[in-house]
């Protein structure tokens, strides 16, 4: 088995304009830079099959290539206890679109719907007991953060797996909004791989289950 999400990834001007605004939380387990993304459909835990199932209908889809604004701060979770901090977009009728056409790609493979609305954002950073003061001096001051206009012609198909410092995210295929796949990975999911995949990283369900658990 092998878990999946689909994700955009970032150049590295809009990374290093992410990275710097991660300080002034205490306690905030700031994500790596290299690893900061924008989700549009968590998968989840596929088999080998499923996830060339999943690739090849992400590999059909086309749409013209749009601009992304990284803008404005937010959090997850309770109020008085939030447990993600993350960096919102402007509104976007284009990236709206790719969502769901990922979307519809990820349920023709046969995964089951995901509940949750889209609510586009990148995780800054995981919070555990923050003090509230300095959370809430962290949301105003950066409460109008405007990030590099940047231009969106590809998605990721990511994998991911817990590792001791944290999530570790690794692109599997990245498939360009003009048609076809911009760099194949050449895996073989349909194999050993995956069940190898997952002898390594048999703990990340317990794991993820407790990050996921507050939400
Ligand atoms: P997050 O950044 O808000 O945590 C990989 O885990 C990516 O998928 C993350 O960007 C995460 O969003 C997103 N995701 C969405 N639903 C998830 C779920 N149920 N379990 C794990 N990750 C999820």
């Amino acid at each position: 088995m092998i878990r999946l999400f689909v994700a955009l990834s970032f150049p590295e001007e809009i990374r290093h304009s992410l990275a710097a605004l991660c300080a002034g939380v205490p306690g905030a387990r700031w994500v790596n830079p290299d690893q900061f993304h924008l989700t549009l459909r968590f998968i989840g835990e596929v088999d080998g099959r499923t996830a060339r199932t999943v690739s090849d209908a992400l590999a059909t889809i086309t749409m013209p290539d749009f601009d992304l604004e990284l803008f404005g701060v937010g959090t997850f979770g309770d109020k008085r206890k939030a447990n993600s901090l993350w960096v919102g977009v402007r509104p976007n009728a284009a990236l709206n679109r790719l969502q769901e056409k990922v979307d519809n790609a990820v349920l023709r493979s046969g995964i089951a719907p995901d509940r949750r609305k889209f609510a586009p954002h990148v995780t800054l950073a995981r919070l555990n007991n923050a003090p509230l003061d300095r959370i809430g001096a962290f949301l105003s001051h950066h409460a109008l953060y405007a990030g590099p206009r940047t231009r969106c012609d590809r998605f990721t198909l990511y994998s991911s797996f817990l590792s001791s410092s944290g999530a570790i995210y690794t692109p599997e295929q990245v498939y360009r909004l003009d048609g076809g796949i911009a760099e194949d990975a050449e895996h073989d999911w349909m194999a050993d791989e995956a069940d190898a995949w997952d002898q390594d990283h048999g703990d990340w369900d317990k794991a993820e289950a407790a990050a996921y658990g507050a939400e």
